[in-house]
């Protein structure tokens, strides 16, 4: 491989911890395919995918990038960019079907295959129980707004734990539940597509108390490395006016407190909860179920993409807000330049939210599981998938982690969004976020230049390691 010329200085300087973790992260739906393989029931991403208008020209993860097939030579390609860690999702509907009872072995021997061959290259499996893809058998019994389903999630993350518990160390229980939660049941741009605040309020505590139910039949198992990712979007008042400082206060407390805090705290923020009732949307909490939530952890998955300005002001009917209550709230268009997802890029952020985390939640070391920008990338004339700017964001990021670091946050890792270009869920293929090109066509992989930046720091840090 040879050096990206993208940041050169600012890449060779970067110096992390030792023992840091390097690697990427993918989700089943997003890349696996063959959704109609060995049994594999369907989910909710399945319908929704199929359902018209719901994703960019009607993209599903029917194909996606074949990985459930090609993983062998997914894993090579990680061991080529030297990855000492690779986070993936297992799929709820692979494993049962119907989302309870009965299991399907077929399922479960798949992961088998992948993590055994993760081992054999050297790399450590990061599994995640849930990122997004319920049971369609579970939603049709009410999904996340039923208590049920957290119950039903505590058995499954059982099921996969004594398939694979004598081999992956590192468990997480959810990917960022804000969007299961407000993405699905409030603005309905994700699956299942509800726009209905009760239901969103309600999501949101299942999804926290099948985290916390989830976690102790882990402990119970003896999961000693056992996390959550949850995504943080820092929340900025576009002015100081009292009602736009408001409006800040209202979505980060939406976005980053109402996940976090029950989580690391055992309590849900006094203000979002006056917010909730006062929408009429409130948390069904019962007795008891905030200890449950708020079970130790070993790490805080931190999923970081961009920072919001926000204010109050009249949205657009066809953009409806992610936010219980938040009608009154428009998020601004960022300035400077964006990714083609339309987020701007503000590593200064990362460092400053790092350090609040830090403070948050003392004593529990943090992961960043997520990290990556959307670039449109084609393979150039040489056959090279050249591209810079993603190189310069990863580049800047990383080191807005090692800045963190330096100041005192106790980072354990990054892990890039995302090894392969993939489903960019209901902006379907347009979105490309990985280090590897994929051509949809052909399923052909090429490693972009980002990629090889990615190696050389990796291979950097390890020789530094070395001595
Ligand atoms: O692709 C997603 C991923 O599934 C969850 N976090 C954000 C990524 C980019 O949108």
């Amino acid at each position: 491989m040879t050096s990206t010329d993208v940041r050169p200085e600012l890449a060779a300087g970067l110096t992390f911890p030792p023992g840091f973790t390097f690697g990427a992260a993918t989700a089943a739906y997003q890349i696996e395919g063959a959704v109609d393989a060995d049994g594999r029931g369907p989910s909710i991403w399945d319908t929704f995918s199929h359902t018209p208008g719901r994703t960019f020209e009607g993209h599903t993860g029917d194909v996606a990038v074949e990985h459930y097939t090609r993983y062998p030579q997914d894993v090579a390609l990680m061991a080529e960019l030297g990855l000492s860690a690779y986070r993936f999702s297992v799929a709820w509907s692979r494993v049962l079907p119907e989302g309870a009872g009965r299991v399907e072995q077929r399922g479960l021997d798949f992961y088998r295959r992948l993590v055994d061959e993760l081992l054999g290259a050297g790399i450590d499996p990061w599994l995640t129980l849930y990122h997004w893809d319920l049971p369609q058998a579970l939603q049709d019994r009410g999904g996340w707004t039923a208590r049920d389903t957290a119950a039903r999630f505590a058995d499954y993350a059982g099921v996969v734990h004594d398939a694979l518990g004598d081999r992956v160390r590192h468990w997480s229980t959810l990917n960022e539940p804000m969007c299961s939660a407000l993405l699905g049941h409030m603005s309905g741009q994700h699956a299942p597509g509800e726009r209905n605040p009760v239901a969103a309020a309600r999501a949101t505590h299942h999804l926290l108390l099948g985290h916390g139910l989830a976690t102790q039949v882990l402990r119970e198992r003896g999961a000693d490395h056992l996390g959550v990712t949850l995504n943080f979007t820092p929340m900025t008042p576009a002015t100081d006016r009292p009602e736009d400082v408001d409006a800040a206060r209202r979505l980060d407390g939406q976005q980053n407190r109402m996940f976090l805090e029950p989580i690391v705290h055992g309590a849900y923020p006094a203000d979002v909860v006056a917010d909730l009732e006062a929408a009429g949307a409130p948390l069904p909490v019962e007795d008891g179920d905030l200890e449950v939530i708020s079970a130790p952890l070993d790490w805080l998955g931190v999923n970081y993409y961009f920072e919001s300005t926000v204010r109050v002001g009249v949205r657009s009917p066809d953009r409806p807000t992610s936010f219980i209550g938040a009608e009154d709230v428009v998020e601004l268009d960022p300035e400077g330049p964006t990714t083609t997802m339309g987020w701007g890029i503000s590593p200064d952020a990362f460092t400053r939210l790092l350090l609040w985390l830090g403070e948050e939640a003392p004593g529990l070391p943090l992961v960043v599981t997520e990290n990556g920008s959307a670039w449109p990338d084609e393979p150039a004339e040489d056959g090279a998938v050249h591209d810079p700017e993603r190189s310069d964001y990863l580049v800047r990021h990383l080191a807005a982690v090692t800045d963190a670091v330096a100041k005192g946050a106790d980072v354990r890792g990054y892990f890039a969004w995302s090894l392969l270009d993939n489903y960019e869920w209901a902006r379907g293929y347009a979105q490309r976020f990985g280090l590897v090109h994929v051509d949809y066509g052909t399923q052909r992989r090429t490693v972009k230049d980002s990629g090889r930046a990615y190696a050389d720091i990796l291979r950097r840090h390890r020789q530094a390691q070395e001595g």
